[in-house]
């Protein structure tokens, strides 16, 4: 169905089933199965990927319809740039072909890395601490029913527990999402569930299964009808598992693999021995600045990433926001922060991606210890000013209330919707309503709601945006200094 001259250059029969990837979302597409095809078309890698999805058929559907070939179209204001992945080997989605299936094709003896982009909330975890949340159904689940997981860390527990009793080498996992120390998390739950199965079975995953880290950065948003739609004109085809993404790719990556790995480093990654300092970089200044101008941005009525950047107090907000308040609390010292920040800023008024703020403000409760309380820590730690902070929590208590600036309801979409709308209900809006959201320990942890200066300014910039809305609230903000 692609025009020929799209057709990977390389023999897709050559490659092995090396890597078991979970979550076959936008991103993956675009970024580390990017990466994969490079290395195979540039390098005679023969390193294939088995795509799963675990909760929704759709998108693998489609790609076996497509003989697992789908197109990744990088786009700037002025360029266009297409290119035709062939290194997805296989396809699985956990509902249509069962868990078993998905079990065994990451008990094969040629898979070395189990890899995944499963959103931060696919973790199970309590977002404040790292911790498994042992309540969570799908976790309740899989304790009691072991060899039919529905968790991606009790579907991880089943493979290792099967490759283990085949005599298999073990593989390394490797998360791919957007969490500091991302290796670690998953380490954690997977080694947390384990335990409540299998004693000796989380012995050996401690001794034996490999867990590296990484920081992932590309901006590729959900693709939209109408962007399919000009991209059929260009491939000449409709393209349904197509994707678009900006030009710009970064991959950092903890080099600790128990079995072997691609060269990635062949593929513009960078393997490294710590990763974490470039995680918190990354998730601070970039995440921590997207989710401010996704509440924001929304509550102004602002659709996009590039609209946001059009005007220019919140181009001069997030700047701020990334080194004025971000920036103090990293400890990276190869990178020039200011040089950085200017970066995103560029990428972000990148108007060929539309990159929606109602996207980047979904699971809020996943995001916001990492990308903005960890910092607030850190300036109550330092006795520092955090102003664009405490008013981006405002923001998203603004947003999760439910109701935008015209009146129209926000639906919210975020693994702990249902205790979100408990405390809007239970409160009027104002102080209680702030000090209520404050109180969710899975996302505050108990100090920061024990703290008086956080719920102080918290509460004054929740009660400006209440009564003056968010563009004023930003544009005050910007010309006080
Ligand atoms: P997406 O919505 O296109 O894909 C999400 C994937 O996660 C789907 O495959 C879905 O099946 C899976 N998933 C969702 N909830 C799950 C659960 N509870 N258990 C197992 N699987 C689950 O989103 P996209 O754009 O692919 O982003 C996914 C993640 O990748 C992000 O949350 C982030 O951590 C990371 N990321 C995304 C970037 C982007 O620009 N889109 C850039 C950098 C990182
Ligand atoms: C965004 C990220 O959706 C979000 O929350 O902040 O997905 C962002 O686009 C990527 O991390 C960029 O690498």
């Amino acid at each position: 169905m692609f025009s020929a001259e799209l057709l990977p250059n390389y023999d897709r029969s050559a490659l092995r089933t090396r890597i078991v990837h979970i979550g076959f979302g936008a991103f993956h597409r675009a970024h580390q199965a990017l990466c994969s095809d490079l290395l195979a078309s540039d390098h005679h890698s023969d390193w294939g990927i088995c795509e799963v999805n675990l909760n929704s058929g759709e998108l693998i559907t489609a790609l076996r319809a497509q003989s697992l070939l789908y197109s990744v179209t990088e786009m700037t204001d002025d360029s266009l740039s297409t290119r035709l992945i062939g290194v997805v080997t296989h396809a699985l989605h956990a509902q249509g072909d069962g868990i078993d299936a998905v079990i065994e094709a990451m008990s094969q003896p040629d898979v070395a890395i189990i890899s995944m982009t499963v959103t931060e909330k696919g973790y199970c975890h309590q977002p404040a601490s790292g911790q498994l949340n042992l309540q969570h159904p799908s976790i309740q689940h899989d304790i009691s029913q072991p060899d039919t997981p529905v968790s991606l860390p009790g579907l991880i527990v089943a493979a290792i527990k099967r490759r283990r009793q085949r005599g298999l080498a073990p593989f390394s996992v490797m998360s791919c999402d957007n969490m500091p120390e991302n290796g670690q998390v998953t380490r954690q739950v997977v080694m947390q569930l384990a335990q409540q199965q299998d004693a000796a079975l989380a012995k050996y995953i401690a001794e034996h299964i490999a867990f590296p880290s990484t920081m992932v950065d590309r901006i590729v948003p959900a693709m939209t009808p109408e962007t399919l739609s000009t991209l059929s004109d260009k491939l000449g085809c409709r393209d349904e598992v197509a994707v678009v993404c900006e030009p710009f790719f970064q991959w950092v990556i903890e080099d600790k693999f128990v079995s072997g790995r691609p060269a990635w480093e062949k593929a513009g990654a960078e393997l490294v021995a710590d990763v974490l300092p470039f995680e918190q970089m990354k998730l601070r200044m970039l995440n921590g600045s997207h989710s401010f101008l996704a509440y924001l941005g929304y509550l102004a009525g602002y659709q996009h990433i590039s609209d946001c950047m059009a005007d220019e107090n919140y181009l001069i907000a997030a700047r701020r926001l990334m080194l004025a308040e971000q920036a103090p609390t990293l400890t990276i010292t190869q990178v020039d922060l200011p040089a950085y920040a200017d970066s995103l800023i560029t990428r972000y008024q990148n108007r060929a991606i539309k990159h929606r703020t109602y996207q980047i403000a979904s699971d809020g409760s996943q995001k916001l210890p990492q990308r903005w309380l960890d910092s607030i820590r850190w300036h109550l730690n330092n006795g520092s000013d955090f102003d664009l902070l405490a008013l981006g929590v405002a923001g998203w208590m603004r947003y999760v209330s439910g109701v935008d600036e015209q009146g129209a309801a926000i639906i919210i979409n975020d693994p702990l919707k249902e205790q979100l709308a408990q405390c809007v209900a239970s409160t009027p809006d104002g102080p209680a309503r702030v000090q209520a959201l404050l109180a969710l320990e899975a996302i505050f942890g108990r100090d920061l709601a024990a703290s008086p200066l956080v719920a102080a300014r918290i509460g004054e910039f929740y009660h400006q945006l209440q009564t003056q809305g968010a563009r004023e609230t930003v544009r005050q903000m910007i010309s006080h200094d």
